[in-house]
């Protein structure tokens, strides 16, 4: 750890698995306090971590919790966050401002990156990155996501870019930023709650193990960043593009109307959703975040046995 180590409470059995160069996992934690509603989110957490062990990995949950950034979250400490109303969705602009000011907030995928590089570790699991959004032409709306991917060495897997965003427009940002974008077991880029876009996936790969090399070799290469592993939903959990486009657009409309923007769009939208497919849009996310989970593991396996078992 370097300059964040002052500010960072790193979780025992996490520093001991990162000092032994053990496979570990970070978990964002915004998708706690503004992704999922109570108690589904604590919930969904839970099982997250568990499967992450069962699979021979350390879970490392990162939040800041009154004003400390937590690497690896005890259990108490993580309901306490899930339950949390006033908690802030924290990204890069705003990370420090938490820390600093004693308060409390979820950890975006752009936020979690930049705290699990300084850890070292170097595996990320969530459900779905942000992106460009829908209109974004005049809204400017592009999340803080993409500029990190293209920064921190980071491996996220998500289950694609959500459908609330503009995926084309998402893929040609990340393209634009050097940031490789990786199907996994698939030539389609997924679409978060379904398994194909309308998009072709930029790269595949088919095993953890192949993933390890490609982020092995780009950082052999100098080459800044991290990537983005796109693992499609499992199919009995999938809703079809066609459903779920039609909530898509009511929810959108309604946000138009009410003159939702900003920080508040993505989770207005997701909340949206679920009302509107009476919550099966939320068990489709509980179910696509385990098994994204599940890859991360094997990869931070991977990646593990490459480099010996000896620390990053
Ligand atoms: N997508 C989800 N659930 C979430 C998020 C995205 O399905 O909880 C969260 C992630 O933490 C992501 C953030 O990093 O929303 C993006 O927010 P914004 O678009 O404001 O950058
Ligand atoms: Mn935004």
């Amino acid at each position: 750890m370097t300059a964040l180590a002052a500010f960072a409470d790193i979780h025992p059995p996490v520093a001991a698995a990162l000092a032994e160069g053990r496979p570990v996992v970070a978990l964002e934690s915004t998708i706690l306090t503004h992704g999922m509603p109570w108690p589904d989110n604590e919930a969904m957490a839970e099982a997250v971590e568990a499967l992450i062990v069962a699979e021979g990995a350390v879970p490392a949950t990162i939040a800041v919790v009154d004003g400390r950034l937590k690497i690896g979250l005890p259990g108490d400490q993580r309901r306490r966050l899930a339950r949390a109303g006033a908690a802030m969705k924290l990204s890069r602009a705003d990370l420090a401002f938490a820390i600093a000011e004693g308060r409390s907030g979820g950890t975006t995928v752009a936020a979690t990156m930049i705290a699990a590089a300084t850890a070292g570790i170097a595996v990320f699991a969530t459900g779905g990155i942000g992106g460009v959004h829908r209109g974004a032409e005049t809204s400017f709306d592009v999340s803080a996501d993409l500029d990190e991917l293209a920064r921190s060495p980071v491996v996220v897997v998500s289950a694609g870019a959500k459908a609330i965003l503009d995926i084309g427009k998402t893929l040609e940002v990340l393209e634009t930023r050097g940031v490789p974008v990786v199907g996994y077991g698939t030539d389609t880029m997924p679409a978060f709650w379904s398994r194909r876009s309308p998009f072709a996936a930029p790269l595949r790969l088919d095993t953890p193990e192949a993933v390890a090399r490609f982020q092995a070799t780009r950082r052999a290469l100098g080459l800044a960043g991290g990537m983005l592993v796109a693992n499609p939903v499992p199919e009995a959990d999938e809703i079809p593009a066609a459903t779920i486009d039609r909530h898509i657009a009511a929810a959108q409309a309604e946000a138009e109307r009410r003159g939702v923007g900003g920080k508040a769009l993505t989770p207005f939208l997701l909340e949206r959703i679920v009302a509107l497919t009476d919550g099966a849009s939320l068990a489709t996310n509980i179910a696509l975040v385990k098994n994204n989970a599940r890859l991360a593991a094997a990869i931070a396996r991977a990646i593990a046995a490459a480099t010996d078992g000896g620390p990053a």
